[in-house]
């Protein structure tokens, strides 16, 4: 279910708001939508995280970072960066059939997440990102293909990714990808979702 293009709801840079965009991303037909809000208040993000499980109600939904939220909401899991949650205190409190994804930045923080019982990790920066301030010093795409080679859950590239250099990234191996800015600041979120996908079409 992690694979192909992976939506990543970002207010601060959507043109029609998180509501139209994930709607955009369903009829699209991504198979995954991450709630991502760095700025929102916790009753702000749980009343939004309930209408945007809504529209998700048959893909999967997860929450960044904040467990209580994807608890309140009975989301599908979580995604959770080095700096958040421990895998294994977030695993505790979810359950063994909740969806965890894990950032990593290299192959040994690949390895450890794949031990731990991941269900797929996010490889970050790939390239150089505005979005993300504190995303550190891009891999290059050697990193994916490091991963690929040492890991068996799947991978999502973020970071920095636009239509010119996905392919590069596809073919360094990533299951899935995502690319906010690409896609999020563009008039026609659904059009610019489509291209990406076309990009895995040989592999889903
Ligand atoms: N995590 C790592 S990089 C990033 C996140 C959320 C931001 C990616 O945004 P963009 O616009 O695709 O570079
Ligand atoms: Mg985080």
């Amino acid at each position: 279910m992690i694979n192909g293009y992976y939506f990543i709801t970002d207010s601060g840079l959507s043109k029609a708001g998180n509501i139209s965009d994930v709607r955009q991303a369903v009829r699209a037909g991504v198979k995954a939508v991450q709630y991502r809000n760095k700025t929102g208040s916790t009753k702000e993000m749980y009343d939004e995280a309930l209408e945007l499980k809504k529209i998700c109600a048959d893909i999967l939904f997860l929450i960044n970072d904040r467990l209580d939220i994807a608890i309140a909401v009975n989301a599908d899991g979580i995604h959770i960066g080095q700096d958040d949650m421990p895998y294994e205190t977030a695993r505790k409190m979810l359950g063994e059939y909740k969806i965890i994804g894990v950032t990593v930045h290299n192959i040994e923080e690949a390895r450890i997440a794949e031990k731990s019982g991941a269900d797929y990790v996010g490889v970050s920066p790939i390239f150089s990102t505005s979005t993300k301030h504190d995303a550190g010093k891009p891999s290059g795409v050697s990193l994916v293909r490091e991963i690929k080679n040492n890991i068996s859950i799947p991978i999502v590239a973020i970071g920095g990714i636009n239509f010119e250099n996905a392919p590069e990234v596809v073919m360094a191996g990533a299951d899935g990808l995502c690319a906010i800015s690409a896609v999020i600041a563009k008039n026609d979120v659904f059009a610019e979702i489509k291209k990406f996908q076309g990009l895995f079409a040989r592999k889903i």
